[in-house]
């Protein structure tokens, strides 16, 4: 049986491809990656032979495709139940559920001032909106933490899904020098600690291409 293959894109740029990355390299699950460029033309035109909505990340496995980062992870919990990629309780298993499709829906205002580029170290100042969203992450991590936190270093305890959805929020903080509140510093630092985390990052290092428009 060949192994699934993930799609993705540049490691120090896609935020959508680093968190379905994490969840199976958490699980333990076996798989091969596929990197395209998303800046080059060879790239986007693979990208629209693999996937039907012309963006990655895609997971393949046969004749069967996931599209969508968070379908992925959760592909990714169904492969390896044991992995505990979502908490076994159910009242976590809804929040972590919730705060995943929140992170994948939203923040745009964030989002989009503060884009992913693992490399850069610049400054930027947060508009209005995007104070809002950090408010909010903010928010999210520190009850979470509080509620179903209390096992381990991350959201539910041990990393998981809704680690993998709030990491590349982390990077972002990081690369356009906006602090972390006090109150999510640790949580923060231990999703830039943790080892598949570590292990896309010294990718996303090590690739040459660089994108003017993202660049400090
Ligand atoms: N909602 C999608 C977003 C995927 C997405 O926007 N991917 C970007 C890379 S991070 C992409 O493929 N961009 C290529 C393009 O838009 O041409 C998901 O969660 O997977």
């Amino acid at each position: 049986m060949p192994l699934p293959v993930l799609v993705i894109g540049n490691k120090n740029y896609s935020s959508w491809s680093m968190r379905p990355w994490l969840a199976l390299r958490t699980a333990g699950i076996p798989f091969e990656e596929r990197p395209v460029s998303l800046y080059r033309p060879e790239g986007k035109a693979e990208i629209l032979r693999v996937s039907p909505t012309g963006k990655v990340p895609v997971l393949i496995e046969g004749e069967a495709m996931t599209f969508e980062s968070l379908a992925i992870c959760e592909r990714a919990a169904e492969i390896a139940p044991a992995a505990g990629l979502w908490p076994a309780d159910p009242a976590a298993r809804s929040h972590a559920r919730s705060i995943s499709c929140e992170m994948h829906a939203g923040f745009v205002a964030l989002r989009t001032l503060l884009p992913c580029n693992l490399r850069a170290r610049g400054r930027r100042e947060l508009t209005a909106d995007a104070a809002a969203d950090l408010a909010r992450v903010t928010t999210i991590w520190c009850e979470t933490r509080e509620r179903y936190g209390r096992g381990g270093d991350f959201l539910f305890g041990r990393f998981g899904i809704a680690d993998a959805m709030f990491a590349p929020v982390v990077t972002r903080l990081r690369s356009w020098g906006i602090p972390f509140d006090p109150s999510a510093r640790a949580y923060a630092e231990a999703v830039l600690d943790s080892p598949p985390f570590r292990e896309w990052e010294a990718a996303a290092l090590a690739e040459a291409e660089r994108v003017a428009a993202y660049e400090p």
